[in-house]
């Protein structure tokens, strides 16, 4: 009874610690012409944590693969933000 009290807490910390890879489809704004993909995809790439990112200009999507210890959504979002697109996660 005692160990299982002490054992649980480790476990819940445990899994906190772990790192662990997310994927979140933004929508991206603005992208109007075929190189507008690229930038915003190097502007997320450039967000400490981000693994990969397949941007679609027919679509205006994002999908961004992050690690979630040392990026979040809104860290992704903001980076696109500021390099004049601004990015939402998909509803
Ligand atoms: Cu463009």
């Amino acid at each position: 009874m005692l160990r299982s009290l002490i054992l649980l807490p480790l476990l819940v910390l445990a899994s906190t610690v772990q790192a662990a890879e997310q994927t979140v489809t933004l929508t991206v704004e603005n992208m109007t012409c075929a190189l507008c993909p690229v930038t915003v995809r190097t502007a997320m790439e450039d967000v400490p944590g981000v693994k990969d990112v397949r941007v679609d200009f027919e679509s205006k999507t994002a999908v961004v693969v992050f690690d979630d210890l040392e990026a979040s959504v809104e860290d992704i979002a903001e980076a696109s933000r500021l390099a004049g697109y601004p990015a939402a996660p998909e509803e």
